[in-house]
């Protein structure tokens, strides 16, 4: 077996190093067992997200010597809106200096007291808290097979139309203040939804007179696995799909960190001429002036050359191929991982990696840190912890999907870094059974999971 073809060529590099046994045991110790803790010189490979890791192009780089630092009307803010216009399709454009800026402006804008429920499919942590901050629910619409880590379902990110029509009825039309759809839906394991499933929300909205705000973060990896799987669309170009699929949504909150290559940038796209004015009002308030929204000139410049080059068809598939290669020789081995292969990283199923761990001691905590103190990669903790507590009665809820995430960054690691990574999570497999769980010591109230610490448990 051999990795993909990198359609391109390496021009600068960043040294690692590989701390030792002693030091690695030493470093998660201190970090309370938590990959969020962990100094980044400790690591070697960085697999905790695809967040903002990317490597930028020598496009990209020289972009950034473009960048027009005016405060208001930078050159670079038009040719981002250009760029969103033409490879999205959205008419307006409201910059965000990352992807949660612009959850906040579309939660703000939005949610009302009595009209606070946001039907999505699955949560995400910080989609879930603008809501929540605001007294609003994000009740969970993902179709079943999503929850499964076995199922092949190959658009495991679609909308159970039916679970969505009973929450609107259930609650009443007017209390729901939007349905939020998510492209490639992360916690579910990069999971795209197809064509056909957006299209069918749409239609479902409409009779109600619904607003779709898309959650477009990995918008291009889902494009790519609508050109790969579904009917019609083999022959289209990113692009095309890309401006089909926007336009079934009245708006986007994009984090810009993920398909369009820069380590910072988000915004709000919309085809409402009503959010859009909304959320220009707001942006001075939280972000900056409409047409930086907390992003300098040179970063703008960097996204909207990132959103183009992330719709190149051979870079996709050089994308999805590696994520798919570290896959395959982990199944190879018998880990334990979510099917199908996802678009940003493979999800290891840590119920099913470790049996005789209980839930409430953390199961997908304990693999994450188990992983880096076994050959210094970090790779991050998606379950419980992330989970959090259930508003209403304070209660540790314990997701059917508790995963490790191990991430790839894009155009960042070769294929031969894969094969150590797929090594390292085959050790610690094959010593799951000394490996005993962990006990929470420190639980901050919001998003817990970046900032808890754990200790051993000692049987
Ligand atoms: C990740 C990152 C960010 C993200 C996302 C989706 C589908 C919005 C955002 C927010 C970073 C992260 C965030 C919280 C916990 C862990 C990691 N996802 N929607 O690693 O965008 O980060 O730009 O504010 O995936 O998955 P931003």
């Amino acid at each position: 077996m051999s990795g993909p073809k990198e359609p391109f060529k390496i021009k600068m590099v960043e040294r690692v190093r590989l701390p030792n046994q002693e030091q690695r045991t030493e470093a998660i110790r201190k970090a309370g067992y938590n990959t969020f803790l962990l100094n980044s010189d400790d690591v070697y490979i960085d697999l905790l997200t695809d967040s903002g890791t990317s490597a930028m192009s020598d496009n990209q780089w020289a972009g950034l010597m473009l960048g027009d630092e005016a405060y208001a009307g930078s050159r670079n803010f038009y040719n981002l809106e250009k760029s969103i216009q033409e490879v999205l399709g959205y008419k307006y454009v409201v910059p965000t200096h990352q992807g949660r800026g612009a959850e906040h402006l579309i939660s703000r804008i939005l949610i009302k007291p009595k009209k606070n429920i946001v039907p999505r499919n699955m949560y995400f942590t910080t989609s879930k808290i603008h809501v929540e901050l605001l007294g609003g629910e994000m009740p969970d619409v993902i179709i079943d097979e999503a929850h499964d880590p076995e199922n092949e379902h190959p658009f495991k990110g679609n909308i159970d139309l039916d679970k969505l029509e009973s929450i609107i009825i259930e609650n009443g039309v007017e209390k729901i203040a939007y349905v939020n759809v998510e492209m490639n839906v992360n916690m579910a394991g990069g999971q795209p939804v197809s064509m056909e499933n957006l299209r069918k929300v749409r239609e479902l909205c409409n009779s109600y007179n619904l607003k779709i705000i898309f959650d477009a973060t990995r918008s291009s990896e889902n494009a790519y696995f609508i050109k790969e799987r579904e009917k019609g669309y083999s022959d289209k170009r990113i692009e095309e799909i890309l401006n089909e699929m926007m336009s079934y949504s009245d708006a986007c909150i994009y984090s810009a960190k993920k398909d369009c290559l820069v380590n910072i940038g988000g915004f709000l796209a919309a085809n409402d001429k009503e959010i859009y004015e909304r959320a220009r009002n707001l942006v001075v308030v939280y972000e900056g002036l409409h047409t930086y929204g907390g992003m300098s000139g040179r970063d703008m410049e960097a996204l909207s050359r990132g959103l183009r080059e992330g719709t190149d068809v051979r870079y996709l598939e050089y994308r999805i191929n590696q994520v798919r290669y570290l896959g395959e020789i982990l199944t190879g081995y018998n880990v334990p991982i979510v099917k199908p292969i996802g678009s940003h990283g493979i999800f290891l199923d840590a119920l099913k990696f470790f049996p005789h761990i209980p839930r409430e001691l953390w199961p997908s905590q304990t693999l994450a840190a188990a992983i880096y103190e076994e050959s210094a990669v970090r790779t991050m903790e998606r379950g419980a912890v992330s989970k959090g507590r259930d508003p209403k009665t304070g209660e540790n809820i314990f997701p059917k999907l508790e995963l490790v995430r191990v991430t790839i960054p894009r155009r960042v690691y070769t294929n031969t870094q894969m094969e150590y990574v797929a090594e390292s999570i085959k050790n610690v497999y094959e010593k799951r059974e000394q490996i005993k769980g962990l006990k929470m010591v420190y639980e901050p109230k919001d998003l817990r999971f970046f900032q808890a610490e754990f200790e051993k448990v000692i049987c």
